[in-house]
């Protein structure tokens, strides 16, 4: 079948809306007509060539939710019908990850940005033959994409599915840094530095935790309102020496317990680090762009300090088990979700939507389909 896409073909181009060729489902993956996708800035650090993937042109989109179309022989547990949440990491199921339960570190996680599906053959062509890609083996910024059984999480169909899209990428990535990669306590303090899609969704985990200082960072002051209401207790600006002069003023000179870096790591890492306590975490859930080979922290200062650096690529959550325990939360209303997007968009404004984000007028922007 044809469909409309957004497609990546050019660093520093915008995305070219295209109809292109999907073929039918292998049979362990699936046919989905996508209802929504959500504007995440890793996407935006392909286009600008931030973040190499490993062909062209792709389907970029990877904050996705949509109705399952049709499935292949071999899929399990999920039908024609059923809403779906796709995963921007598979879960294979089998690597030694998976079976511990932790597939956000799926043995094929690192493929995610080669193009190819799960299988390592691909699904598109566009109108000239040639192979097209689906980032994150996903490929969201579609009406309709082709996906392995091992991307898809079936979800309750009373989420409306824009919403179920933000569970996709920023919302884990920002609560589950707070809940599963710092474990925030209550009465703990937080930092936030860039309340973007991640950052903020920090600040609401730092909440849901009950963290009773939760510190925003951020140069735009429009963030930092929004921030107040999805739990932020004190706003500063995320510059530098600024950032840990004010954030060790707001706590007894100490620094927070817990310090989340959501915003290039390359400037914002070590003033973050050295507002964090002794002892404290420093948590990295942004991406940096690739030409950045390193960041300097002091070794002396990490040794004599005790802190802990860490990752969080998915919140440190399992997509596949802990998807479902988001949309629990939004339900009981302990975590926004409505409140998260600024706008929406059609597939063929979605390079006004990146604009958008550039300009910091998005919190998410989200590309909708009727
Ligand atoms: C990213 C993480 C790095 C690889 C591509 C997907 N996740 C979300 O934005
Ligand atoms: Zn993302």
């Amino acid at each position: 079948m044809n469909t409309l896409a957004a497609l990546f073909r050019t660093v520093g181009a915008p995305l070219s809306i295209e109809t292109i060729a999907l073929d039918a489902p292998k049979p362990t993956e699936l046919t989905v007509r996508v209802a929504a996708v959500g504007l995440c800035r890793t996407d935006l650090h392909v286009m600008r060539g931030e973040r190499r993937v490993a062909m062209s042109p792709m389907v970029l989109g990877h904050e996705a939710a949509g109705v399952v179309e049709s499935v292949g022989p071999a899929v399990q547990g999920i039908a024609p019908g059923d809403h779906v949440v796709l995963t921007f990491i598979p879960g294979c199921g089998v690597c030694r990850w998976c079976a511990k339960g932790l597939h956000h570190l799926c043995a094929e996680g690192p493929r995610i940005t080669q193009g190819p599906q799960l299988d390592g053959t691909c699904r598109r062509k566009d109108a000239h033959g040639k192979d097209v890609g689906a980032f994150c083996m996903i490929g969201g910024f579609a009406e309709r994409t082709v996906v392995d059984q091992a991307s898809a999480i079936v979800v309750d169909k009373d989420i409306p599915l824009d919403l179920a899209a933000l569970v996709a990428c920023g919302v884990p990535a920002g609560v589950g840094a707070a809940r599963h990669r710092a474990k925030v306590k209550a009465g703990d303090s937080v930092l936030v530095v860039g309340c973007g899609g991640d950052g903020m969704n920090v600040v609401q985990g730092a909440r849901l935790c009950g963290a009773t200082t939760i510190i925003a960072a951020d140069i735009n002051p429009d963030k930092l309102d929004l921030a107040r209401d999805f739990g932020a207790t004190h706003c500063v600006d995320s510059r530098g020496d600024v950032l840990t002069r004010d954030v060790l003023h707001l706590t007894e000179g100490i620094g927070v317990n817990h310090a989340f870096v959501c915003i290039d790591p390359a400037t914002t890492l070590l003033p973050a680090f050295r507002a964090t306590q002794k002892a404290g975490n420093v948590v990295v859930t942004a991406i940096t762009p690739d030409t950045v080979k390193s960041i300097d922290v002091p070794p002396l200062e990490l040794f004599a300090t005790q802190k802990a650096i860490m990752g969080a690529v998915y919140g440190f959550m399992s997509p596949r088990l802990q998807i479902p325990e988001l949309l629990r939360l939004y339900r009981s209303g302990d975590l926004k979700l409505r409140e998260l997007i600024t706008k929406t968009y059609s597939l063929s404004d979605i390079n006004q939507g990146y604009e958008d984000l550039e300009a910091g007028k998005n919190l998410r922007g989200v590309v909708t389909f009727d």
